[in-house]
């Protein structure tokens, strides 16, 4: 039995606007785990830096992608909504797991080859220890869960890996410490679940749904008006067939299947059940449907996050001041342990 309280973790990056993929594969288990759940939900800042960011643009992304946790419906009465930046215990245990994790482990991440492209030598090192960074996210307040996207998967595994190697490496002075089932760091549960953890471009099928990528159109930001999201739909790339009737008929299909998977998220249905109604018509009647859809849960969002963004700039930096001074009350206690299991304190 774990002397771990159940507690959530979890955190976007602020590198632009957030999108469908951020919506559907992290916030929708984000707000419901609210209502069961302690829970911490953090904009994380240092993690955007690990590639140039603007510092115009990286202020004004802060107060945007908390804009969009409010519009979306996280409640700062009954989380903890704060940014990375202004709890330093973020970076002092991350350096610490910096030297317990192994090089071998960061080579072996897929996002750091992704991003960091042919050119690795030109990569920021923040960009290859962005992992650990993570791992100090989660591991600095004893989380339990982690709701994230499919994409996050192999950065948890390596949270967990972190944490059982520093409970091994320091089992004699936890153990003096009087912790007396060794453990020290929790291994975080990755919560990877619900009916669209990966969602894709609207441009090509095959490629994540990403904040990143220069076209715009490939992706459904919360922020975009009706016409633009219609829009969006209507030019999203599909193959020449009809939609099938079945869900084994998707397969080789990655854009119809995207799209379907899109609607039952959005719908609360199941894949089959929108295959059901639309599955042998022409992807013109389903694209309408989903224009439809997506317009109308998204579209008061996105006028949420402009309204606060204009009116209400005050209430999201004093949420997240309010956020930051919890967060820290939770993790320098966690931290102060911590330093004192691997030695840094003389008496
Ligand atoms: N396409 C996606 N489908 C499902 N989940 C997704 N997530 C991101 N993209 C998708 C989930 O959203 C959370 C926050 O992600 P992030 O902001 O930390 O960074 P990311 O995963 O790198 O997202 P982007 O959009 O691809 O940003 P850039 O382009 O800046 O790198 C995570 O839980 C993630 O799984």
């Amino acid at each position: 039995m774990s002397h771990f309280s159940p507690r959530v973790f979890s955190g976007m990056q602020p590198t632009g606007n957030l999108h469908l993929g951020n919506y559907l594969g992290a916030m929708l288990n984000w707000i419901a785990m609210q209502e069961t759940h302690e829970c911490i939900y953090c904009v994380v800042d240092m993690h955007a830096i690990t590639v140039w960011q603007d510092p115009k643009e990286l202020r004004r992304a802060i107060v945007d992608v908390t804009a969009a946790y409010l519009a979306c419906g996280l409640d700062p009465k009954k989380s903890i909504i704060f940014n990375q930046s202004q709890v330093a215990e973020h970076a002092e245990l991350a350096w610490i797991l910096n030297c317990v994790a192994r090089m071998g482990w960061l080579n072996r991440m897929t996002q750091f080859k992704e991003k960091a492209g042919k050119d690795k030598e030109a990569a920021s090192v923040g960009l290859f220890v962005y992992p650990t960074l993570m791992a100090a996210d989660i591991l600095g307040y004893h989380a339990t869960h982690v709701p994230v996207g499919e994409d996050q998967k192999q950065h948890l595994e390596l949270a967990r890996d972190i944490a059982v190697k520093f409970n091994n490496d320091y089992a004699e002075a936890i153990a003096a410490a009087g912790i007396n089932d060794g453990v020290f760091f929790p291994s975080p549960e990755p919560f990877i679940t619900g009916p669209a953890t990966r969602v894709m471009s609207l441009r090509d099928g095959t490629k994540k749904m990403s904040k990143s990528d220069p076209s715009d159109l490939s992706r459904l930001n919360l922020i975009d008006d009706a016409d633009t999201i219609a829009k969006k739909i209507r030019k999203a790339k599909t193959d020449p067939e009809p939609l099938p009737t079945e869900k084994a008929g998707l397969k080789g299909r990655p854009e119809a299947e995207n799209l379907t998977g899109i609607y039952a998220a959005l719908a609360g249905e199941s894949v089959e059940k929108v295959l059901g109604q639309y599955g042998g018509g022409q992807f013109s009647v389903f694209k309408n449907a989903l224009a439809d859809l997506a317009v109308a849960k998204l579209a008061p969002i996105g006028a949420e996050i402009k309204r606060m963004q204009h009116d209400d700039r005050a209430h999201v930096e004093k949420v997240l001041a309010d956020g930051s001074a919890r967060a820290r009350a939770i993790a320098a206690p966690i931290l102060r342990k911590t330093r004192e299991l691997v030695g840094f304190v003389l008496s």
